[in-house]
């Protein structure tokens, strides 16, 4: 096993980064085989629980109220409805449900209650369940913790000397300050970024520095090509090249040896072979169903055949046990 570091300078992930493509790839997959079971890849399955007129002005967000973007906006759904996807999910090989919801924070109302039986209905499926509901207190996120809650969601996005350029309406220490409520309530901690923002591959080295030195690395790393959406400021960004992709998760593969590197949005746009290199790159986890939150995804049955074919096994649920139920985080090895 790799040791574990959260000491990375910026130089040595810069070496990473630039090293040359078939060396990156051959010691990110090396890591790779000496900290995980490479051929087990974890999926997940998006629902968007409550779709659109969000009041940040996060730049990249098809369901920020700001922008005219034709998403169908909803209230919260029903239990019934997330239930329902819930179970579609699991049939189609998914261990886990995330929801989602256009909230710039939880507030302590009736929307938060009925998330809180949405997580428990899930859970009681045995699936393992996220959020992402934006930030989060302390207090907020032990309730989800008692409830069952799995993971929790909350994106870097870019490097802290970027976030000014993409989102105005919060700062970068809001967001590490929710990461880290959700670790005092030992809930796993999903945390990444996206990549064709009109970044620098310093702003994607300086967001992997801030997630690998971490006092313990995220458990769930999500890489996301950005999809361009019309109606948001980033919607006439070229799409990012598959190398990129291919060195950013590698990268994130090296310096988190034992994290989850999740090849996330952007894969109706990669062929399988190019989805196949990802995967030799470290990834183990994907998003799975036709729909992400609110643009398209890949369909269950087309990824399986490409699991089939790359000789893929989905990983399954509570494999290291209930997170809540071992002594410390750490050693339910949750991801
Ligand atoms: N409102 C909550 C928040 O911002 O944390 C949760 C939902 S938000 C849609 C979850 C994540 O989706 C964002 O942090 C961002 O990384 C990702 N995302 C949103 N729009 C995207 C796009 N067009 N392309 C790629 N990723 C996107
Ligand atoms: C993450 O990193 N990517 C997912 C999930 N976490 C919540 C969301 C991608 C959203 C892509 C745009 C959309 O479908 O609205
Ligand atoms: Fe709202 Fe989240 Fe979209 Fe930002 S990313 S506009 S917070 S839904």
């Amino acid at each position: 096993m790799t040791e574990v570091r959260h000491d990375w300078t910026k130089e040595e992930i810069s070496d990473i980064y630039h090293t040359p493509l078939l060396d990156l790839i051959y010691r990110a997959a090396t890591v790779h085989r000496e900290n995980k079971d490479y051929a087990e890849v974890q999926i997940s399955s998006l629902i968007s629980v409550k779709t659109g007129g969000c009041p940040e002005d996060c730049a990249y967000c098809p369901q920020a109220a700001r922008y005219q973007t034709g998403v169908n906006v909803h209230a919260i759904l029903p239990k019934e409805e997330v239930v329902a996807a819930a179970q579609k999910a699991k049939a189609g090989g998914a261990s886990r449900l995330c929801m989602g919801a256009a909230w710039r924070e939880v507030r302590d109302n009736r929307d938060f209650d009925k998330v809180i039986e949405m997580v428990q209905a899930v859970n009681e499926l045995d699936m393992e369940v996220c959020c992402t509901l934006g930030m989060l207190t302390e207090s907020q996120a032990q309730r989800l913790a008692d409830a069952g809650l799995y993971a929790y969601n909350h994106n870097l996005d870019t490097s802290e000397d970027d976030y000014k350029r993409i989102i105005t309406t919060r700062t970068y220490d809001d967001r590490l300050k929710t990461i880290e409520n959700v670790r005092k309530a030992k809930i796993s901690v999903c945390s990444g970024g996206i990549i064709g923002l009109g970044e620098t591959v310093e702003d994607r080295i300086s967001m992997l520095k801030t997630l690998s030195n971490m006092p313990q690395h995220p458990e769930s790393v999500p890489v996301n090509a950005l999809v361009p959406v019309e109606g948001t400021p980033l919607a006439e960004q070229p799409r990012v090249s598959v190398w990129d992709m291919v060195r950013m998760i590698a990268t994130a593969r090296i310096v988190m040896p034992r994290t989850v590197v999740r090849l996330s949005a952007g894969r109706t746009e990669m062929s399988t072979v190019e989805q196949a290199l990802c995967f030799m790159a470290g990834a183990s986890s994907i998003f799975a169903g036709e729909k992400l939150l609110t643009t398209p995804n890949p369909a269950f049955d087309e990824d399986m055949a490409m699991f089939e074919l790359l000789g893929l096994t989905p990983r399954k649920a509570f494999k290291n046990g209930r997170p809540h139920q071992a002594k410390n985080i750490e050693e339910s090895v949750i991801a």
